[in-house]
């Protein structure tokens, strides 16, 4: 079985399956072939692309797993979490907030991207990677999708002129598990941005109208326990909850 099928149906049946890299090379450009590869099978099963995440753009992103360049992942509809978050048959999910962007015109090069978002959210991310012990090299998991598994978003937002510095903080069960500021998103989310815009160019692909952006967690992920309640919280941007089962 090669790589795109194995992390496909790891993904489809919530059995982890051993790092790509254990068993040869890996480059960064065939790792994204990968991704894209499996996005394609998820394609022909009728999803549609709704926009990209952005990766490791913390540093307690990159010293929880121990890597440290920015990557991205593509985001489908089928992704998108409304209130409740069924965790079979996932395989060891994770909970993160995000901060998300809204674009409302296409983005055709990196210097369209600040005019081209229409929009800021607070958000959570919900991780999945499908390797076994959530471990993995870079290449590993550039072609799982940056671990992607799920996304949830709060209302939109204007975007305010500053967004450097908002608080950001998750609860489960009423509990605060994770609390941090969205500076340490790159220093400023914008830039993140600015990244996902650069990386689009390189890949040939136009970021679209509709599209959301994850900037990228603020902070560690956390486990996600079934029968949870979690609860995200931005300053000035109110909140996102979900729901597990
Ligand atoms: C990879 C995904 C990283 C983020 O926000 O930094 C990510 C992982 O941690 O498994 O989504
Ligand atoms: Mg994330």
């Amino acid at each position: 079985m090669n790589a795109v099928e194995a992390l496909d149906n790891a993904a489809l049946t919530g059995k982890a399956i051993p790092r790509i890299t254990d068993s040869g090379e890996l480059s960064v450009s065939d790792a994204y072939e990968v991704q894209r590869a499996v996005i394609e099978r998820r394609k022909d099963r009728g999803e549609r692309l709704i926009g990209v995440k952005m990766g490791f753009t913390s540093r307690a992103k990159m010293v929880q797993m121990g890597v440290d360049d920015v990557i991205w992942g593509l985001l489908t509809d089928a992704m998108l979490i409304e209130s409740e978050l069924s965790l079979d048959p996932l395989i060891h999910p994770r909970i993160e907030p995000e901060i998300a962007f809204l674009l409302d015109r296409p983005v055709r090069s990196p210097a369209d991207v600040g005019a081209a978002v229409g929009g800021v959210a607070v958000g959570y991310e919900v991780l999945d990677s499908r390797f076994a012990d959530f471990s993995f090299s870079l290449p590993d998991v550039i072609a799982d999708n940056a671990s992607a598994s799920g996304f949830g978003l709060g209302p939109w937002h204007p975007v305010p002129r500053n967004i450097a510095n908002l608080g950001l903080s998750m609860e489960i069960d009423g509990r605060i598990v994770a609390a941090g500021t969205s500076a340490a998103i790159l220093g400023d989310p914008m830039r993140s941005l600015n990244a996902a815009a650069r990386l689009a160019a390189e890949a040939g692909i136009e970021l679209q109208p509709g599209w959301v952006i994850l900037a990228g967690a603020a902070t560690a992920a956390i486990p996600l326990p079934a029968k949870s309640h979690v609860r995200v919280t931005g300053a000035g941007l109110g909140h996102v909850e979900v729901t597990t089962r």
